[in-house]
């Protein structure tokens, strides 16, 4: 459908800063087949590998590639000038750091300031979307089953920040990274919508495997590492909710384009347990020796992520469980894994 936009200055413009990532990429690619001009930047142009995924879009449309990195003062004014919006997609991700506080929390907050900063400076910027994660709202020091986590709820910084569990950084840095960027966009009346994900699976364009396609299939590959981290993923956010990262694409534009979206949107197609997940999967793939005794694990998730605000603004999910896993394992075995 043309816009009076389309009609008056030409296409639309979107930057999206992070292109090359699992997220970005596929989003890139959607904007570029709904005929938005993209400037996607990434922190290494010059890297052939890390962005040939990214070259092989360019006859799509209108896509051209920047280097800027979220801990570089001004290196976004470039591609976000002239766009009408902007996503901010890219994260500093490093769940093994020994000093999450530099690697991860105090770039991702600097990052955030950056983007918005050149958003207020180019004055054409209509709408930011910023990805944000369930990690930003879920994780609490609440017992029970079938809690119902919201767009209200935020992840508990106090009880991070002093007990450290696992991977205790990247939720701190989401959670902090997501409050600086309502509070830049109060101040600078900057229009912010944030999408929130769960954990996401689906096939990539990038290069390498994400490692969240690695987690939500690792019951399949048996990857005992991966098994214990998803355990603990639960334990610390309370369920396994999965999504389909072309339906959190999908989301990312729908909410970019919808005049009415305001605030923060959940975006989760299921919402399950690993024994659950398991218990699936085993049913789905009776080939792979799919593990279904779990102890005493919590056979029932403590939480469920609700995507209502998401489903009423008008946005449906095009992907269940049963398709996500079923592109999810073609993607892999096509790429000589599982
Ligand atoms: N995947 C999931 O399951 C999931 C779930 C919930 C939320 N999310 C959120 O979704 C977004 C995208 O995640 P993803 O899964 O697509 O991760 P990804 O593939 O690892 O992408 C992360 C991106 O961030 C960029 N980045 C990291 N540090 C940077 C820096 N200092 N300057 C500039 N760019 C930097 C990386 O750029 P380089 O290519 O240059 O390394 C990469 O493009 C993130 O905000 C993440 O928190 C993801
Ligand atoms: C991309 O960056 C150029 C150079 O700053 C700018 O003129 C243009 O408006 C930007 N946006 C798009 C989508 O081309
Ligand atoms: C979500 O936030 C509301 C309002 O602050 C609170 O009452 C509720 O306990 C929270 N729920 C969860 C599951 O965190
Ligand atoms: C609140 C919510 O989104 N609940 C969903 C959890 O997942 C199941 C499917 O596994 C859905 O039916 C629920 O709507």
């Amino acid at each position: 459908m043309a816009t009076q936009t389309d009609v008056g200055i030409g296409k639309k413009k979107a930057c999206v800063v992070g292109g090359s990532g699992f997220v970005a990429s596929l989003l890139v690619k959607l904007l570029l087949e709904k005929g938005y001009a993209v400037n996607a930047t990434v922190r290494d142009p010059g890297n052939q590998k890390k962005i040939l995924h990214l070259l092989q879009l360019q006859p799509l449309g209108e896509l051209k590639i920047f280097g800027a990195d979220l801990t570089k003062e001004g290196s976004f004014d470039a591609p976000i000038t002239g766009c009408d919006l902007v996503f901010h997609v890219a994260t500093p991700v490093n769940f093994a750091s020994e000093d999450p506080e530099n690697d991860m929390i105090k770039p991702a907050i600097q990052g955030v300031l950056n983007v918005l900063n050149a958003c207020a400076k180019a004055k054409t910027v209509k709408r930011v979307v910023l990805t944000s994660s369930a990690a930003a709202v879920s994780i609490n020091t609440l017992s029970g089953t079938g809690l119902v986590v919201d767009e209200e709820n935020w992840s508990d910084i106090e009880f991070l920040t002093t007990q450290k569990p696992p991977t205790w950084g990247y939720p701190v840095s989401k959670t902090l990274a997501e409050k600086t960027a309502w509070k830049f966009a109060e101040e600078h009346n900057i229009d912010l919508v944030t999408v929130i994900p769960s954990l996401m699976a689906g096939p990539s364009l990038t290069p390498d495997i994400p490692s969240s396609v690695g987690m939500a299939t690792c019951l399949l590959s048996g990857n005992e590492f991966l098994i214990n981290s998803i355990k603990g993923m639960q334990m610390l956010s309370g369920s396994i909710s999965i999504s389909h990262v072309e339906d959190v694409c999908r989301a990312h534009v729908f909410l970019a384009e919808k005049e009415s979206a305001s605030g923060r949107y959940i975006c989760c197609a299921v919402n399950t347990s690993v024994p659950e997940l398991a218990k699936f999967l085993s049913n789905k793939y009776p080939h792979y020796k799919v593990p279904t005794d779990f102890g005493d694990f919590p056979s029932k998730a403590k939480l469920v992520m609700s995507s209502e605000k998401l489903t009423k603004e008008g946005f449906s999910f095009k992907y269940g469980i049963e398709e996500i896993y079923e592109e999810t394992v073609a993607y892999l075995k096509n790429k000589g894994l599982l």
